[in-house]
């Protein structure tokens, strides 16, 4: 197993500090569910403590670097520097709900190209880990996508327009007509970091969704290209952490998929 550098052991202690206070709340969001107020503003808290462990530690770690976080205000990047990506609760619905599908994503960016990422999952314990030119892993396990090249074994996962994202329902119901009856199944998981993870761990063939944040994707971009993966927008694209659509997915299927979904 390659030995994760500094900079990942930064990453990986920062979200395993963050990922205590995020557990230890979800054990709560279970008991709220049947209030009549709902979990909304407790939950949108534990994304805040979440969110503050998270940059006091990588701050403390790379006090020069950008720091991005979904719950920051936008403000200027010194472009001489490497920006961190973070996203302190992907999977936000899940976590409200009680459903034990969410992590912690924090990417490594230098110019517009992800060179880092680590994806937490406290619940089921596994962190994805990658760096550039140093190959991609679960826990101490290598990760390399799936070799499948038959549509009809390939599993795929993706995002489902919902309220607010406008406009996008009916492009997504055309991609979901060209694709669904011909593989082995779709998923709709909800959290974007750990669809990439996934992907690069050969659990799924492919992964597309609309409308996601920089946070969302830049640890599971550098994952799915180290681990063997090819990473792209849809339409073709070369903005895939800015872009439209992200595609990820096997390199064997990459081109006939695009294919179908755009068709
Ligand atoms: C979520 C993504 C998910 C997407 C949701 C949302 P959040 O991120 O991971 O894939 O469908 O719209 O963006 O809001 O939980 O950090």
């Amino acid at each position: 197993m390659s030995q994760p550098s500094a900079i990942i052991n930064v990453m990986a202690m920062a979200a395993k500090k963050a990922a205590l206070g995020l557990v230890r709340d979800f054990g709560e969001v279970d008991q709220l569910q049947v209030s009549q107020k709902g979990p909304a503003d407790f939950v949108s808290a534990a994304d805040l403590r979440s969110d503050e462990i998270l940059r006091r530690e990588l701050s403390k770690a790379r006090p020069d670097y950008n720091l991005i976080t979904e719950e920051s205000e936008a403000k200027p990047l010194n472009p001489d520097q490497p920006t961190f990506y973070v996203d302190p609760l992907d999977g936000t619905t899940n976590f409200l709900h009680a459903i034990p599908h969410f992590c912690i994503s924090i990417g490594l960016v230098e110019g517009k190209k992800p060179v880092a990422g680590v994806i937490y999952d406290p619940i089921k314990d596994e962190i994805f880990w990658a760096e550039q030119g140093r190959g991609a892993f679960v826990n101490d396990r290598r990760m390399r996508v799936s070799s499948r090249s038959q549509l009809n074994s390939a599993l795929l996962a993706t995002g489902i327009p919902f309220k607010g994202s406008k406009g996008r329902m009916e492009k997504f119901t055309k991609q979901l007509n060209n694709i669904a009856g011909q593989v082995s199944g779709v998923r709709r998981m909800g959290a974007a970091a750990l669809d990439l993870a996934y992907t690069a761990a050969g659990r799924y063939e492919a992964y597309w969704e609309e409308g996601c944040y920089p946070w969302d994707l830049a640890a599971g971009i550098i994952m799915v290209r180290e681990a063997g993966g090819m990473v792209s927008e849809l339409d073709g694209g070369d903005q895939v952490l800015h872009g439209g659509t992200i595609y990820a997915s096997n390199a064997n299927l990459h081109d006939e998929l695009r294919r179908r979904l755009t068709a």
